[in-house]
């Protein structure tokens, strides 16, 4: 390393001690640049390939207004996705070498996109525990180091805290219904829970990746810290609408002043994310099938684009 190279690493690693953030044309060690190409183009995947469990009940949603809400949401998805690829665009890769890595599986998405929404009440589960816990670990995000992430997340978050409270109201509404109707959210609740602790990755104790992000602020806080949060918070709203959070060992802690919890299954955890979970092929497939009959259109707003162009330099 040259010497000029050193202090460009002194001037970077300084304002990350003070919380400046870090813009697109300020210089950054290679390092810090690939680990937030990794997480924010992991994100942005899992944003649009979120899109496809909930996609699944727009047709068969039991009101008008359960359809409209829940096809703002997704829409909301979509727009979250785009605006997390353009972050990521800005650190200089595009967006088909993105969507190349995610096709040829280098590029991993949340674990939580690879289980079925068999029912109406997991359209619940997913807004109230998926959304919920993405906003927990987002709200985080929000402080992150890199100027274009951090503000995408504040505006992402907006949005999000919408998309918890239709899936909490789903939920409470079904809690309350027949018993048949109290059953399905519970069992809704008894699936989607234990991959919703998942969300937020291993351990700390085995997360190679979170030394890095903390020292460099991309991260503000470990997986396990805000996995506790999301437990806290969520065991007192299960209680509220009278459902049972499927974990015999869960207990408040007092001197702790945190929930205590059961061990999580992370052969379960490792196979999901790495390919084998019970919907990776099918959510893939998707998304390749509709990348491929949307050429047309990518094709025909780049043309138009083009024609615009030209038409203001004549
Ligand atoms: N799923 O060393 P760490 C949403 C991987 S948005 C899959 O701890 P890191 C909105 C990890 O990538 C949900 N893979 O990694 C919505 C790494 O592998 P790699 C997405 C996971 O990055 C709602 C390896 O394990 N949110 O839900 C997962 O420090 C409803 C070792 O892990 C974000 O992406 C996982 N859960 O911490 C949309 C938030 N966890 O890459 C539609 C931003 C870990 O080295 C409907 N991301 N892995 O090959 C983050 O905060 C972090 O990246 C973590 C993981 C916390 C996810």
């Amino acid at each position: 390393m040259n010497m000029n190279e050193e202090e460009l690493l002194r001037n970077f690693e300084e304002k990350i001690d003070v919380d400046q953030k870090i813009e697109p044309r300020d210089w950054m060690p290679e390092a810090y640049r690939k680990h937030l190409i990794r997480q924010i183009s992991q994100h942005a995947h899992s944003e649009v390939i979120g899109m496809q469990p909930e996609g699944n009940w727009i047709n068969r949603a039991p009101s008008l207004r359960a359809k409209m809400v829940l096809l703002a949401k997704i829409q909301d998805e979509a727009g979250h996705g785009l605006y997390l690829y353009s972050a990521a665009e800005t650190l200089g890769i595009s967006r088909e070498e993105m969507l190349d890595q995610l096709h040829t599986l280098k590029a991993k998405y949340s674990n939580i996109f690879n289980y079925p929404t068999l029912t109406w009440a997991d359209i619940g589960a997913v807004g109230w525990l998926v959304d919920g816990a993405a906003i927990v670990n987002q709200v985080s995000l929000q402080r992150t180091s890199y100027g274009p992430y951090s503000r995408g997340m504040i505006r992402i978050c907006k949005e999000e805290s919408f998309h918890q409270r239709q899936g909490y109201e789903i939920m409470a509404q079904m809690a309350q219904g027949t018993p048949e109707q109290k059953e399905m959210a519970q069992d809704a609740l008894n699936r989607f829970w234990w991959p919703s602790m998942m969300m937020f990755g291993p351990h700390d104790s085995n997360s190679p990746n979170t030394g890095n992000a903390l020292r460099w602020r991309i991260k503000r806080e470990s997986n396990d810290t805000l996995r506790q949060r999301f437990i806290d918070k969520t065991v007192q709203q299960a209680n509220v609408i009278g459902l049972t959070i499927p974990d015999p060992d869960l207990k408040w802690n007092e001197e702790r002043g945190h929930y205590d919890f059961g061990e999580i299954n992370w052969e379960e955890f490792y196979a999901v994310i790495n390919g084998n979970g019970p919907c990776n092929k099918e959510r893939i497939d998707h998304h390749k099938k509709a990348h491929e009959e949307g050429r047309w259109v990518r094709e025909a707003a780049l043309a138009y684009a083009e024609k615009q162009k030209q038409e203001t330099l004549v």
